[in-house]
């Protein structure tokens, strides 16, 4: 199937938390590619990746990147996708700097900026869909789907103390 989303990242060592948005996005049946695209590292790459994006029937990207956490912002800037950026839970600073390296883009070209860490990837992955079934009735279909299990595992499990 032709992907709708693009999950980059900017080391292989982010995939631990960007599995979390693969994850909700293989439960809601959204086809999606997963690549590790280095601001940093592999700069050629990230330019190439995010200029074709919209040609090869990318929809909108998340991207991952933790540090100094480059890689969400150049790729919003060479697309006009969105992107949703999540920063990942870096050593030094638990994500601090991940988030504002993130979150702080110049006014012009925004990204949609999610926790840190795993919930953020998750979110990252449900407000895709969110943003997909405005025109595509399955992932609506799907997203609803997930809500309402999701309420239902909550008040079914609502006494704390039993296991
Ligand atoms: C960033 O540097 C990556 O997004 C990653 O979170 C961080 C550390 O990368 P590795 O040194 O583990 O490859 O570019």
């Amino acid at each position: 199937m032709q992907p709708k989303v693009g999950i980059i990242m900017g080391s292989r060592s982010d995939w631990e938390t960007l599995r979390a948005a693969a994850e909700v996005l293989e439960q809601l049946g959204v086809a999606h590619e997963v690549k590790v695209v280095s601001a940093h590292r592999t700069p050629d790459r990230l330019f190439e990746y995010a200029a074709t994006a919209a040609e090869r029937g990318l929809q909108l990207i998340i991207a991952g990147a933790g540090g100094a956490a480059h890689l969400p912002g150049m790729v919003a800037a060479k697309t006009w996708l969105p992107v949703l950026g999540v920063p990942v839970q870096s050593q030094a600073l638990n994500g601090m700097d991940s988030l504002l390296s993130i979150v702080q883009m110049p006014k012009g070209i925004p990204v949609g900026t999610l926790a840190i860490g795993k919930a953020g990837a998750a979110n990252a992955a449900l407000l895709a869909a969110s943003m997909l079934a405005l025109q595509d009735a399955a992932v609506r279909d799907a997203l609803q789907a997930f809500r309402r299990q999701q309420s239902e595992a909550v008040l079914e499990a609502d006494d704390p103390r039993v296991p």
